[in-house]
């Protein structure tokens, strides 16, 4: 689905390091690793989160593709160390004998254990836990934070903030953007959601979400929700309709239901605009003579019409089920005995919609910096600001 702007990511959750290649940056892109790791120190956030982010503290370590702080417009690797590595170096060596030590026989419901462990003919479920888990966003993240660099230059902005939490809602919603109720700036948003536990904007909310995490962790138990990702300054004409995997809802669609624990998606509406009429889902169009462009004065749509940017804000809702990991686990049984068993406990979250949001941005600004060479092509950053600008003068004459 990403054809200018690839990825790859490698590592296990227990491993040694989380290593990612991007190929297709642009060269003379300015890169600061500090900014990379502002974005692995985000995701690391949030209320109800584990033991485990108190034994890691991820930072980036680029490998090639940059030099004095520009890129080359070579492939950019970097690898992030897991720093729990040390104390499963007996357990997740690349040599050696297995001894069968924190083997893993009694699959999890809702994850990947029992599928994984059938399709590669794996006895220990390790095999397949350890890079079935969500610690892989570390490194979509910290590639995600260089796609951004990328388009700060261009003046596009990614941002996010949690929406529902279980059964509890913040009453803002990116949809009501537009409207005289929303006051907060777009490049506002994101400082004000880092600043709240659960990324949330509304105190109120924020409380009785923080409530319902400790709740669930009294009862052993884990919580979903839902984030919003949004990106502002987005020019009209990224996507295209021409073709399926062309169009841009379908394309960010893939990348936001890729992160794992992932299970819905919407755009705009989304699934709510299916059961109100046209009239009420579709944004109606103005000229706005002084600021010689098209205008709208909803964004139901979300910033995609025709699977093509619109040059609103795009919006993208995603929901997250509970993790699948309780400590009062599920029933299962062992596949070695076949023997009905409570299904295998390793430490983990009770909650991670916060930092899942964050890894939400990330996988937006890699679609949207892979919609944009698409769009100007280049392999500089000059050649494509100079197309860029080109562009939006086209736009602003039409
Ligand atoms: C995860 C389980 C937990 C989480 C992990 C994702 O790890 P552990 O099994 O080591 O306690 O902390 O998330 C991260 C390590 C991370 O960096 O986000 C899982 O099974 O998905």
């Amino acid at each position: 689905m990403m054809t200018r702007l690839t990825f790859r990511t490698a590592g296990e959750s227990h491993g040694q390091a989380l290593v990612g290649i991007l190929e297709g940056m642009p060269a003379d892109v300015p890169i600061s690793v500090d900014a990379i790791n502002h974005e692995l120190a985000r995701r690391q956030q949030g209320y109800g989160r584990g033991g485990r982010m108190r034994i890691e503290k991820d930072r980036a370590r680029v490998l090639s593709g940059v030099r004095f702080g520009h890129t080359l417009g070579s492939p950019i690797s970097l690898m992030i160390e897991n720093r729990d590595f040390k104390n499963w170096h007996t357990i997740m060596p690349v040599e050696g004998e297995d001894t069968g030590a924190k083997r893993v026989t009694v699959p999890r419901p809702g994850h990947a254990d029992l599928a994984g462990a059938i399709k590669y003919q794996q006895r220990d479920m390790r095999n397949i836990l350890e890079r079935a888990s969500a610690r892989e966003t570390a490194t979509r993240v910290a590639l995600g934070a260089l796609a951004r660099q990328f388009l700060q230059q261009l003046g596009i902005g990614i941002a996010s903030h949690v929406v529902q939490l279980a059964d509890v809602r913040s009453p803002y919603s990116l949809i009501d953007y537009g409207k005289p109720e929303w006051t907060l700036p777009l490049n506002e948003l994101n400082a004000r959601a880092d600043m709240s536990p659960v990324r949330c904007l509304d105190h109120e909310a924020e409380q009785a979400m923080m409530a319902r995490i400790d709740q669930a962790k009294a009862n052993r138990d884990t919580v979903g929700g839902i984030f919003e990702v949004v990106a502002y300054n987005v020019p009209v004409g990224l996507g295209s309709h021409v073709q399926w995997d062309r169009r841009l809802d379908a394309r960010l669609a893939m990348a936001m239901m890729s992160i794992q624990a992932m299970k819905g998606v919407e755009i705009g509406d989304g699934l709510g605009g299916a059961c109100r009429f046209g009239s009420e889902v579709h944004d109606e169009i103005f000229y706005d003579a002084d600021r010689r462009q098209f205008a709208r004065n909803h964004n139901h749509a979300g910033g995609i019409e025709g699977g093509i940017s619109n040059g609103m804000p795009i919006v993208v809702r995603v929901a997250m089920k509970p993790i699948a990991t309780l400590m009062q686990p599920l029933q299962s049984v062992d596949i070695v005995s076949k023997a009905p068993v409570a299904a295998h406990r390793e430490r983990s979250d009770v909650c991670a919609v916060p930092a899942a949001s964050v890894i939400g941005e990330a996988m937006m600004a890699l679609v949207l910096a892979d919609a944009v060479l698409e769009k100007f092509g280049g392999d500089s950053l000059n050649e494509i600001r100079t197309r860029y600008d080109a562009w939006q003068e086209y736009v602003r004459q039409r």
